[in-house]
């Protein structure tokens, strides 16, 4: 079957598991019909694994192709978790569907070597793809923190991402907070964007905070919004209670784009990691080859 190591933003995704921790990834794939694409890493008792795919075969239209799979192995092992369709996907000023790409969340029960598996959904589903991944070990380094007093548009916490870019941010919900995040797009640029709840992992679980994750203009409306999506799973255990969410969005103008992180309830306190990443259109020199990606850097406002 498929076995790749994929070459992204200078590194390998198992060379940079030597790297800093809470780095984050995105890389571009090619899934091949009836195939498979894997990537490798270890993980640490207690680290966590968080990734999403964001089919990128119709842009333009959504992101529906190719519909893909993602699943949680250990040591080459079966699936622990095994996720279809995640979140919710948007391009300019509503949402698109239907949703196929996918989203896992993981935490290590053991020190051991891992695999986040992308294949089809059926042996018919080929195309292009990108994964949006995180190693997140609790209490060290994240690329941001949320700085309270961002609590509208205006405020909004400027993230810096350049094409081919993710980043893992960290923040904390208090009673009838939201979080906003700003990132300068340009049309046809795509956005990936998945929270993972952080506050009750001494439970071994993604239960707290329960996020909701919005796409917002720079009047605070509403374009996108999720609740809960994507599979979660501990250890050997799978099917754990989905409270994080996950969203696709696609820019049909130049300008800022804001993502917006609340509780589900005003009530819903505790803290998140939220994972961006940032894929260039493609007429912006980006080559979609098998495996490999290669990103031409455009200029952003
Ligand atoms: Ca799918
Ligand atoms: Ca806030
Ligand atoms: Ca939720």
């Amino acid at each position: 079957m498929m076995k790749k190591t994929l070459v992204m933003a200078g590194c390998t995704l198992t060379a940079c598991t030597g790297m800093a921790f809470g780095q984050a990834h995105v890389a571009l794939g090619h899934l091949p019909a009836g195939g498979h694409v894997d990537y490798d890493f270890m993980l640490l008792t207690g680290e966590i694994y968080i990734g999403m795919t964001t089919p990128l075969g119709s842009l333009g239209t959504n992101f529906a192709t190719p519909d893909t799979r993602l699943s949680m192995h250990q040591a080459g092992g079966s699936a622990i978790i095994d996720n279809d369709d995640a979140g919710v996907d948007g391009r300019g000023g509503g949402a698109v569907g239907p949703v196929r790409g996918s989203a896992i969340r993981y935490g290590a029960g053991g020190t051991d070597n891992y695999t986040a598996r992308v294949r089809g959904f059926g042996a018919g589903d080929t195309g292009s793809f990108a994964i949006t991944s995180a190693k997140i070990t609790p209490g060290m380094g994240y690329d941001f923190n949320d700085i309270e007093g961002n609590d509208t548009p205006a405020d909004a916490q400027l993230i810096s991402l350049g094409v081919m870019q993710a980043k893992v941010g960290f923040g904390s919900l208090t009673n009838d907070d939201i979080d906003y995040f700003a990132v300068n797009m340009l049309a046809g640029d795509v956005l990936s964007v998945m929270t993972a709840p952080m506050s009750s992992l001494a439970s071994q679980n993604f239960l707290i905070v329960d996020t909701r994750l919005d796409i917002r203009d720079g009047a605070g409306n509403i374009i996108i919004t999720n609740d809960d999506a994507g599979s979660d799973g501990w250890g050997a255990t799978s099917g754990l209670p989905v409270r994080g969410s996950v969203l696709r969005y696609e820019a049909t103008a130049d300008g800022v784009v804001y993502f917006a992180v609340r509780g589900f309830g005003s009530n819903d306190v505790g803290d998140y990691a939220v994972l961006v990443s940032l894929i260039p259109a493609p007429g912006a020199g980006v080559v979609l080859l098998a495996g490999l990606g290669v990103a031409a850097r455009r200029r952003r406002a």
